[in-house]
């Protein structure tokens, strides 16, 4: 709240990309805009189905609430609401919300003036989910491949997913998106710790500045990425990581069907061991 004054000179109207002046206005800190308000409509009503599929199952135990996707069986169909249905509006209603959400950040850039980096970096995580529960059961035909909606079921999901393909660890595009999740914590661990060490200099010592940062790296290991590229590169390693997560999961079933540690005999079928 105390920045509100502050943020008030921010609050430029306009640069919307749908619904001209209609919605163009803040609550509070937050803004609307039209896609604020289908966000609104699309997460109210997931949430709502998502507890109407709960009251109908065994719990209202929010770990074990399962919707679940629809049999095998259905292939591409639409199901009935109490065998799958639900899954396929709650969906729906995720890729609404998650698309709206997107929309809604790209405006405030246009509003700010700003790069849509943003939204961008959003989208991928948006394309990761639109794999497991879109692409990758049309590719195998049926929605019953999706993951369920579940705390819990869908851990159970991932496991089983992965067992079906005896040692998912052998994955190749998983272990790159691992490495890549590993090399962002990496990347964002340093450069938290850089920036605070600069600004909680020893007792009476001035805070310091970009030039410390690089001096430190340049004395440490000979480089500094500087201030700007720690930036580009942890949005790299970070999109980098969800774009091979939704690689590994594509290729799992439409493109390769074995273990996946059967994918590595193609080392012992290379020609140079003629
Ligand atoms: C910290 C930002 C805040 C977001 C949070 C999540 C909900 C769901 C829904 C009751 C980093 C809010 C959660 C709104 C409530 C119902 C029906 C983001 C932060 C705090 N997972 N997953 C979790 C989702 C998938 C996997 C936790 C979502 C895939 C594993 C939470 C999706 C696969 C583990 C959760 C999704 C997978 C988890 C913490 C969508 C591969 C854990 C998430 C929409 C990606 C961990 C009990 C977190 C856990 C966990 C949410 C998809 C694997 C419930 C919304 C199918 C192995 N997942 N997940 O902090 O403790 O994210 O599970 O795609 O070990 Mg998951
Ligand atoms: C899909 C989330 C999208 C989220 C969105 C936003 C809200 C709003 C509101 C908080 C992608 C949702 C927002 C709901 C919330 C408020 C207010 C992110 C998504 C749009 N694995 N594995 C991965 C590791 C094993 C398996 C990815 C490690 C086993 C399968 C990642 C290990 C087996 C799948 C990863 C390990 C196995 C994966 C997940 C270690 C099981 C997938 C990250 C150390 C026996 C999944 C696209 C991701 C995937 C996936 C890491 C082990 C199976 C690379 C580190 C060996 C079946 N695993 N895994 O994708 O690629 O995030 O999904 O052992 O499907 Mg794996």
């Amino acid at each position: 709240m105390a920045l509100l004054s502050f943020e008030r000179r921010y609050r430029v109207r306009g640069g919307t990309l749908i619904g001209g002046d209609l919605f163009d206005f803040w609550v509070g800190p937050f803004y609307v805009g039209f896609f604020g308000v289908t966000t609104i409509f699309f997460s109210i009503l997931g949430t709502a189905l998502i507890l109407w599929g709960a009251a109908m199952g065994p719990t209202f135990n929010p770990w074990t609430i399962n919707i679940q996707p629809p049999p095998l069986e259905y292939g591409l169909k639409f199901a009935p609401l109490r065998e799958g249905g639900i899954w396929q509006l709650v969906t729906i209603c995720a890729i609404g919300a998650f698309t709206s959400w997107a929309a809604r950040q790209a405006e405030i850039s246009r509003k700010l003036g700003m790069g849509y980096h943003i939204p961008i970096a959003y989208s991928v995580a948006i394309f990761a989910y639109v794999t497991l529960v879109v692409v990758r059961p049309i590719l195998m035909g049926a929605w019953g491949h999706g993951f369920p909606y579940g705390i819990f079921s869908h851990l159970d999901w991932v496991s089983n997913t992965g067992y079906q393909y005896l040692h998912f660890h052998y994955n190749p595009a998983h272990m790159i998106a691992v490495t890549f999740f590993f090399t962002t914590t990496l990347a964002l661990s340093m450069h938290g710790s850089l920036i605070l060490s600069a600004v909680n200099p020893q007792k009476g010592e001035p805070v310091k500045s970009a030039e410390h940062e690089d001096g430190f790296f340049r004395d440490h290991i000979g480089y500094s990425i500087g201030a700007l590229g720690i930036h580009r590169l942890g949005l790299f390693l970070a999109l980098s990581a969800g774009i091979w997560s939704a690689i590994c999961i594509i290729i799992s079933g439409p493109f390769w069907t074995k273990g996946w540690p059967e994918w590595w005999n193609v080392w012992l079928s290379l020609p140079i061991w003629n």
